[in-house]
């Protein structure tokens, strides 16, 4: 099956990165130059109305959303080498959850954040109120995440699987934007770990060279 993804350097489209190696899955990579508009072209916008990274193109369907992509990945991968649960199973229903909440949840107050207060976002829409509410709302969200970890080495329990991989790569995003887990101490020895893992330091390595 022939596997296609469209990225570009430091966006996105790592934890897919990420999660293609991690799985070991066959696939090759267009790198698009985003500060060019390679993204708002044609030929692009025919794969990914939303012109962005990532997207991939699974034996010429087009499918965009990383939360999405990582999901499919799971369910067609991950399942079989015990790193996703089956359809079956029910920790497909945490993690469904947990992976939609780091894309959908803490993501959006990532962005509320980066919005009200980013070096890269003009002054006139910063605001310190709405910086704090989503810091405040950020510290909240991990605070549930650490609750989480309290009882469990890895999300699904003893063992590693994509769940750790996508709300890591969410947390550890969060932290390189500034976010404070120094009082979320599951959380910070939980992140170590994932960090840790080869494919996950693989893909950074390549990025940063
Ligand atoms: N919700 C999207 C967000 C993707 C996204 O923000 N991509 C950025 C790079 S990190 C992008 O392509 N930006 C180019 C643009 O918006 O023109 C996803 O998770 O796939």
């Amino acid at each position: 099956m022939p596997i296609t993804l469209y990225a570009a350097p430091m966006s996105s489209a790592i934890p897919v990165a990420q999660t293609l190696a991690e799985l070991d899955v066959r696939h090759e990579v267009v790198t698009l130059d985003l500060a060019a508009g390679d993204q708002r072209k044609p030929e692009y916008l025919a794969l990914n109305p939303n012109g962005q990274v990532p997207t991939l193109v699974v034996d010429g369907t087009p499918m965009f959303e990383a939360v999405a992509i990582m999901q499919w990945l799971g369910d067609r991968f991950g399942v079989e080498r015990g790193l996703w649960p089956a359809a079956d199973d029910l920790q497909r229903l945490e993690a469904l959850s947990w992976t939609t909440w780091t894309y959908v949840t803490f993501s959006a107050a990532m962005k509320r954040m980066l919005l009200a207060s980013s070096d890269r976002v003009p002054q006139e829409l910063h605001s310190e109120v709405h910086a704090k509410h989503a810091r405040d709302e950020l510290q909240r969200l991990l605070g549930m995440l650490n609750e989480r970890l309290a009882s469990r080495d890895y999300m699904l329990g003893k063992e590693y699987t994509l769940v750790d991989l996508v709300v890591g790569s969410g947390v550890s995003y969060g932290t390189f934007c500034g976010v404070c887990v120094d009082d979320h101490a599951h959380v910070q020895s939980w992140l170590r770990r994932v960090q840790e893992r080869p494919s996950y330091k693989r893909v950074w390595v390549e990025q940063a060279s």
